[in-house]
């Protein structure tokens, strides 16, 4: 059922996850988080569907998606467009269904460009800076909609 799905967006660079700055980002790939993420969502009764794109209109495509298919909630890491990206704000505040915003580091401790959150703007709310972790917190949050 569509309304059992939580769908998680991965934005731009992202797909380098757990190949490049383990440092800042954790040594996990998006396929390890998102097998993690499936795990713990089907123990909750929901289907979790992970996306990655480096393509901003691809991720406002996705989000109107979520909306259209009914999805309970999305959990969203916009990556640097996070911290640029208008057409996300609009595209979440144009839709009903909860965003999350995730981040696996935390940006306000980092450079003062990426204090500011577009998608921040929008969202029900905001994990970020506990790696991989982020995106299970946030799937427990998503779950508790
Ligand atoms: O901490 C996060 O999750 C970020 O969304 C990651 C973005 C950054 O621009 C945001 O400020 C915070 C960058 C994603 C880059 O991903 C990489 C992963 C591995 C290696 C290089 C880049």
């Amino acid at each position: 059922m569509a309304d059992r799905k939580i769908l998680v967006l991965s934005g731009p660079n992202l797909n380098l996850l757990g190949t490049r700055e383990p440092e800042v980002y954790g040594s996990q790939t998006l396929a390890d988080i998102g097998k993690l993420l499936e795990q713990r969502g089907a123990a909750l009764g929901f289907a979790v569907e992970s996306r990655q794109s480096n393509h901003e209109g691809a991720l406002v495509d996705w989000l109107h998606e979520a909306q259209a298919s009914g999805c309970h909630a999305v959990l969203l890491n916009a990556g640097a467009y996070t911290h640029t990206s208008i057409a996300l704000l609009d595209a979440i505040r144009a839709i009903k269904v909860p965003v999350i915003e995730v981040h696996l580091s935390n940006p306000h401790t980092r450079e003062e460009y990426r204090h500011k959150s577009y998608v921040g703007m929008a969202a029900k709310g905001t994990i970020c800076g506990f790696g991989a972790n982020s995106y299970l917190l946030a799937l427990e949050a998503a779950a508790l909609l």
